[in-house]
């Protein structure tokens, strides 16, 4: 790689910012850095930032939590600075065919999954959104990378062209942050806007808007379906069927990982993959066997006197809470709430209002829930200011045969500082007040 930069400027000190550094200490080319909650001046730290200052520099590299609205990466592009995102950087440092994972839900699992699948054949490694910036990839050699994409990133990548993408389905989140639906799209798109003839392209083939919008591609495309016959991977009756070179096979049964029904669309990507991989039938199906679920995924975490508690802390956005609705059965206690990306809740009301017998609203995000549940009329509604208050609501209306489900389709910011933190205070209320009740 050329790299013909010579004052950088990296912003965001967090994973990404110390992987950039690291790459650009090693190859002695001058950097500093910039982070808002960072206000010392020295060792290489910018205490602010001015329009001025950032004329110096010939490159900046941003970390996905900086948007590219901000006022001083815009005006770095308006003044003709180079303005790349820490993936982009870290890409052009790799040699790597890379696997790359996006889509609105299902990303962590996927590339966990695709992973563990990979490295039972190739040497590989999982990179990205996961939580390992694939700048850290610099100078290490595998045969495939895997990366998993986040719209974050995707909005400040130019040149990455992974060898085989994947979407999984797109349905509106972060809207708080990529202002339109529209500008969304364009960044999951963004994946596949270098695709040539010889790149792979796997596509969820049940989600219209997503087909629609990558009708005139260049690659080859690769489909998976739990509904229809496509070349790629499909489920029929209880078969999850191969059909992407000209033998049709059964792979394995539904019946024997009803663990990973919740993610069953997730476990056919990464067949997909696997199998343009050409990796083993067997190996395959013994990965798909040992994997367990990403944790705040749909996981019980106590049964007791008849009622289920479910931590889907994970769900931070509708499109993942419709699919957990759609995995458990009817009486559920839903708990909604958190800090709103500006999403729309009423497809939860007017597709499984008839599942839920109580919804409680909590957190930032609650009286827009409420506003939604009302005007969808749904009536069996609480409304919680803080996450304790509602989950210690839920336990006290969840009874024999209902299921207390936290997927709350928010982001967890306005109470913690992450959805994992989140679900592990589900679990400990759950298992205190399930312990004070002995
Ligand atoms: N900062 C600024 N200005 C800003 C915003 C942030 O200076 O306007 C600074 C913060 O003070 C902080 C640093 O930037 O010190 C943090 O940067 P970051 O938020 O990009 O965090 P990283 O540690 O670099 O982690 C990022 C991803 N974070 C985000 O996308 C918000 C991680 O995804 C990812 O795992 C990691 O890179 C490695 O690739 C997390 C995430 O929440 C898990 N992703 C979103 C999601 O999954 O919904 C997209």
């Amino acid at each position: 790689m050329n790299f013909d930069y010579k004052n950088v400027l990296i912003m965001g000190y967090g994973k990404s910012g110390l992987a950039v550094e690291e790459i650009l200490k090693k190859n002695n080319v001058k950097y500093k850095i910039y982070d808002k909650n960072h206000k010392i001046n020295g060792g290489g730290f910018l205490s602010k930032l001015s329009k001025k200052i950032i004329l110096d520099f010939d490159l900046v590299v941003i970390s996905p939590g900086i948007s590219i609205f901000d006022k001083y990466v815009a005006f770095a592009e308006k003044s003709g600075i180079k303005v790349v995102g820490e993936m982009e950087f870290g890409y052009w440092f790799t040699s790597s065919p890379v696997i790359a994972i996006t889509g609105t839900n299902g990303k962590t699992t996927t590339t966990m999954l695709t992973q563990n699948i990979i490295s039972s054949t190739f040497s590989s490694s999982a990179f990205g959104n996961i939580g390992t910036p694939l700048s850290t990839a610099y100078q290490k050699s595998y045969e495939y990378l895997v990366c998993e994409v986040s719209s974050f990133q995707l909005e400040s990548t130019y040149s990455f062209s992974p060898y085989i993408s994947v979407i999984l389905n797109i349905a509106e989140d972060h809207l708080d942050r990529h202002k339109t639906f529209e500008n969304y799209i364009r960044c999951k798109l963004g994946l596949i806007k270098n695709c040539t003839e010889n790149s792979l392209v796997v596509l969820n083939g049940d989600d219209e808007l997503l087909l629609n919008r990558v009708e005139n591609i260049k690659a080859k495309k690769y489909y998976f379906s739990k509904f229809k016959k496509v070349k790629g991977v499909y489920i029929n009756g209880d078969d999850i069927v191969v059909n992407i070179s000209s033998k049709k096979y059964t792979l394995l049964k539904l019946k024997d990982i009803e663990q990973l029904g919740s993610v069953i669309e997730d476990v056919l990507a990464s067949i997909v993959v696997a199998k343009l991989l050409k990796i083993d039938d067997q190996k395959i199906v013994e990965q798909i066997k040992n994997f367990c679920i990403a944790p705040h995924r749909m996981k019980t975490v106590l049964e007791k006197n008849g009622v289920k508690y479910i931590d889907d802390s994970k769900s931070t956005n509708v499109h993942s809470t419709l699919n957990a609705l759609s995995c458990v059965n009817n009486n559920i206690v839903l708990l909604l709430g958190g800090s709103d990306k500006n999403l729309n809740f009423d497809q939860i009301f007017l597709k499984y209002s008839n599942k839920i017998s109580h919804v409680i609203a909590f957190g930032a995000a609650r009286k827009k829930i409420a506003k939604s549940a009302v005007s969808n009329g749904f009536e069996n509604l609480e409304v919680c200011k803080t996450f304790f208050e509602a989950v210690k609501a839920g336990y006290n209306l969840a009874s024999k045969g209902d299921t207390l489900l936290l997927s709350p389709s928010c982001a967890s910011f306005d109470e913690f500082d992450s959805y994992a933190v989140r679900g592990e205070k589900f679990e400990s209320i759950i298992k205190e007040l399930a312990n004070a009740k002995n």
